[in-house]
């Protein structure tokens, strides 16, 4: 592959305790078996600072589910891009669709978390996607396009790699996953999207595809030419099917 394949897990609000320490460490045994690929996960920020502390220097990196977009301040319950930094995070995840539905997140605060990231040291893996109504009206490549258009400058004004995910929200813990014809085009669009703007952002940009990524379709998107890597959610809560998709890159 042209880019590095690199597998994510978003753990969502699962494993905040012991159990998401296990599952880290079955992480690191799977890294090794998996030279080929970047692994990261993103267990909540309870356990952010235990994980990454027990997956230094054993290649699995640590990404936060999201951060706030100033560095500090009167803001109860939120935690900033710096304190992720000495949290021991790289990554961190931007607009995923719960966010932009449950939480308000439109594509004005996407953008703005995204320059905070890159600001603060972080690598930010932006999500964007398309709901099923959106699809069925034709507008997926549309919708995709707007949400893009809001913080691709600041991408690239940055040379860093950074990571944008393609999840339709049709898709998401649905077990309906695109198929990987589906996943092409927009990830073709992406692309050319990106090069259109700058040829060596869309060469250095990993785009994921996310929804419902199994050990069973994983090999069969992951084999797209424009699909780097993946962002998964119920599989990756799972040592042996989250080690299964990582082998498939
Ligand atoms: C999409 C994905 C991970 P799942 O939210 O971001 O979750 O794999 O459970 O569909």
């Amino acid at each position: 592959p042209e880019r590095r394949p690199l597998i994510a897990g978003n753990w969502k609000m699962f494993h905040g305790g012991n159990s998401g320490l296990a599952l880290a460490a079955d992480v690191v045994s799977i890294a090794k078996r998996v030279p080929h690929a970047d692994l990261v996960i993103s267990p909540p920020y309870t356990i952010l600072g235990a994980v990454s502390l027990d997956c230094q220097g054993k290649k699995v990196a640590i990404a936060a589910q999201n951060l706030h977009a100033k560095d500090k301040g009167a803001f109860t319950g939120e935690i900033s891009g710096p304190m992720l930094v000495e949290a021991g995070c790289t990554w961190v995840i931007i607009g995923h669709s719960e966010r932009r539905q449950l939480f308000g997140e439109t594509d004005a605060t996407v953008a703005e978390k995204t320059a905070a990231a890159l600001q603060y040291g972080l690598l930010p893996i932006v999500c964007v996607g398309e709901t099923l109504a959106e699809r069925e009206a034709g507008k997926t490549l549309a919708v995709v396009k707007r949400q893009l258009e809001a913080f691709l400058d600041i991408l690239a004004a940055s040379d860093k790699a950074v990571a944008i995910a393609y999840e339709p929200v049709w898709a998401i813990g649905t077990g309906k996953n695109a198929g990987p014809a589906e996943a092409e085009e927009v990830h073709a669009a992406i692309r050319a999207w990106l090069a259109e703007k700058s040829p060596a952002l869309a060469q250095r940009t990993r785009v994921l595809y996310g929804g419902s990524v199994k050990p069973d379709n994983a090999k069969a998107l992951l084999g797209c030419p424009n699909v780097d890597g993946a962002l998964i959610g119920g599989a990756s809560l799972d040592a042996a099917s989250f080690g299964a998709i990582a082998e498939a890159a």
